[in-house]
């Protein structure tokens, strides 16, 4: 049901993307157009939803709702190469190294990053300055080495070592992982509308933290056609996750008691805040 409400978003960025990348040499907007496709488009949905209660345009808000898909696309598409998780499907088909080969792959992804500043530092996506210095500037913090990138370290390294992280550690290492894009996403609106963004922060925290928890417990319990990618990697591995640590009625329960907290804080919105609100139920409800 909620897919729905997701595909009108996924459409819109498609579209984005394909206007934008007119002006690039086939050879590298096909791979470009392939890398971004086929999301659920969760992160440019949270742009949206944050902007709207917040009064930024649609327009505006896809634009920055492309420049966070495009960090999400080139951070997998990274993630996915044999140097890193060394994956072979993801979203249903063959990887972009897989499909191309490495070195597209790598230069894919690093286009894709430049392409997320260059949307950002443009007037169209805000007409003041301060607005867009402040997107690139926050941006660049949660991807880089205290964000993103950091946690795919972290996560690397854990593989190497003998022995597992503890339940601080993991969360530690998915908050800059994956938590630090996802904040970002939620807290645009405000930030856009040059205002605080308190209301929106701890939803935005709680939601991130649920959402890997239920990656975690989908690479436990998911199926391979409906989630698109390699499931049980991490289980095989021995890796600690939510799961192994919690168990996986322990995760389930953690990861529902969230999502609980996040919806309330939404209680300072009116109905405004119900995609929120449903995106959230979302999250833990997921099986792709
Ligand atoms: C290699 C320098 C360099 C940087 C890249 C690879 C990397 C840094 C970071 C990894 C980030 C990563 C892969 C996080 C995993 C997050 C995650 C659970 C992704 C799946 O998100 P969904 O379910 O995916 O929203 P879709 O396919 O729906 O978009």
């Amino acid at each position: 049901m909620f897919d729905i409400v997701l595909a009108s978003t996924q459409k819109k960025i498609q579209t984005v993307f394909e206007k934008i990348s007119i002006k690039f040499d086939h050879r590298l907007s096909e791979p470009i157009l392939y890398a971004v496709s086929g999301g659920k488009c969760i992160r440019a949905f949270l742009v949206s939803e944050s902007a709207r209660i917040y009064g930024v345009s649609e327009y505006q808000a896809l634009r920055v709702g492309a420049a966070v898909e495009a960090i999400h696309a080139y951070s997998l598409i990274h993630d996915d190469l044999p140097c890193m998780d060394n994956d072979n499907f993801r979203r249903g088909k063959p990887t972009v190294h897989i499909k191309w080969d490495e070195s597209v792959a790598v230069l894919i992804g690093d286009a894709l990053q430049s392409l997320s500043f260059e949307i950002l530092s443009e007037d169209k996506t805000s007409s003041d300055p301060s607005v867009r210095l402040a997107l690139i500037s926050s941006l660049s913090k949660a991807i880089g080495a205290k964000g993103m990138v950091y946690g795919q370290f972290l996560d690397m390294e854990a593989e190497r070592q003998e022995t597992l992280l503890d339940i601080d550690a993991v969360k530690e290492l998915q908050n800059r992982k994956t938590g630090a894009l996802i904040e970002w996403a939620a807290l645009t609106g405000p930030l856009m509308a040059g205002v605080d963004n308190t209301p929106l922060k701890k939803y935005a925290q709680l939601l991130g933290l649920a959402f890997q928890i239920q990656d975690d417990i989908l690479d436990v319990e998911g199926e391979i056609k409906m989630v698109g990618k390699r499931l049980r990697k991490d289980y095989l591995a021995g890796k600690a996750t939510f799961v192994s640590c919690l168990g996986l009625s322990g995760a389930k329960k953690k990861a529902e008691s969230l999502i609980n907290q996040a919806v309330a804080e939404l209680d300072t919105f009116d109905t405004s805040s119900d995609n929120l609100k449903a995106l959230a139920q979302f999250v833990i409800s997921r099986e792709v």
